[in-house]
């Protein structure tokens, strides 16, 4: 039950606005708005074969890949959820090709909204975790039609990201730029409350995720980083490791947020031409944002990815991140690789 002690998320928006004055009603507004939309997305999941909901919808989207119904269902969710409320100028997803303008019947606000609706959909028919991931920015001056150049924004100019996990309990994950916070859903009270503030992810790992079944496509810096890893106590790292990978982007950041860990989703020559397999703009912008803001790092294993500057909605991003000593190793196995190239 609700007490003085607990901080649902009302409360806790309202005072980080007391104490941060760039919050203002309508980011309050839209956070609140996104976080309902997430309990009814959550609600779906959860009701697993039952809400008739698995399984794919028989439609692609613009990344190639089938789309779960719950994938397209949970992007309905979050864009009738964020039409009237007059705080946003646009949304963008990954289930659709491009910006989805606000219906001219309702008013437009000053913030661009990205979300991966259902991160690791490929995974809800085994009833593993997923959850949804969202990037807030400011509209340009000016602007009331955002095209696609307007969303282009650096990782660094965000005001707010998120993610949420639907699993064994549903979490949401918030920044606004001081420290990174975490929310369980109250399902008797039906809201998010604070459960962790300012969590910081420890700077040392022995813990790395990583599709290990595309080893042989990576790049020479990355096979070595890693065969150092599987050598453990008698190899160059001096200590053993554990592996864990999910699949699901959402549940291997939490479990790093929460105990440390390296997540790497390399470049490779599996199609060359993609330059990683994860979006920049609505999954690596928000997860970087979230983990720096705990303490950790977020690269491509060359630079940072919070400064890249988008040229495109969709594009794809190598991505290093999580426990900052361990991001740090690997990236100087790619800067020792490169001096000598
Ligand atoms: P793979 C899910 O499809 C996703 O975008 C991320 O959530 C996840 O980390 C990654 O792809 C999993 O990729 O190649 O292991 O299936």
């Amino acid at each position: 039950m609700s007490s003085s002690r607990t901080i649902s998320l009302m409360r806790f928006l309202i005072e980080e606005q007391r104490a941060h004055p760039h919050i203002n009603a309508d980011l309050r507004l839209l956070i609140e708005v996104v976080a309902r939309a997430c309990k009814t997305i959550s609600i779906a999941v959860g009701k697993g074969d039952l809400g008739g909901l698995l399984g794919e919808a028989g439609s692609g989207n613009v990344q190639g890949e089938a789309q779960q119904k719950l994938d397209v269902l949970s992007n309905e969710i979050l864009l009738e959820a964020n039409a009237w409320g007059g705080h946003l100028a646009g949304c963008a997803s990954e289930e659709m090709d491009d910006p989805h303008p606000i219906p001219d019947v309702y008013p437009k606000g000053n913030y661009l909204l990205l979300f991966d609706p259902l991160d690791g959909s490929s995974n809800i028919d085994v009833n593993i975790s997923v959850g949804t991931i969202f990037s807030v920015l400011r509209c340009p001056d000016g602007v009331t039609e955002p095209r696609v150049e307007h969303y282009c924004q650096a990782g660094t100019t965000q005001v707010a990201a998120g993610y949420t996990v639907y699993g064994p309990s549903t979490l949401l994950v918030l920044t606004l730029g001081h420290g990174t916070h975490v929310f369980t859903l109250d399902r008797e009270l039906g809201s998010f409350v604070l459960t962790r503030r300012d969590v910081k992810i420890p700077a040392e790992t022995r813990e790395f995720a990583i599709n290990m079944s595309n080893q042989r496509h990576w790049e020479a810096p990355m096979q070595r980083y890693i065969d150092d890893l599987l050598a453990g106590q008698q190899g160059p790292r001096g200590k053993d490791f554990n592996m864990r990978w999910v699949a699901s982007m959402v549940a291997d950041v939490h479990r790093i947020l929460t105990r440390g860990g390296i997540f790497i989703y390399p470049w490779d020559k599996k199609d060359a031409a993609k330059p990683g397999k994860l979006r920049l703009m609505y999954e690596a912008n928000p997860m970087a944002f979230i983990v720096e803001q705990a303490g950790g790092k977020a690269t491509t294993g060359r630079e940072r990815i919070l400064d890249l500057q988008p040229t495109a909605l969709h594009q794809r991003v190598p991505v290093f991140l999580g426990s900052s000593a361990e991001v740090d190793a690997a990236m100087a196995y790619h800067r020792e690789h490169d001096s000598q190239s």
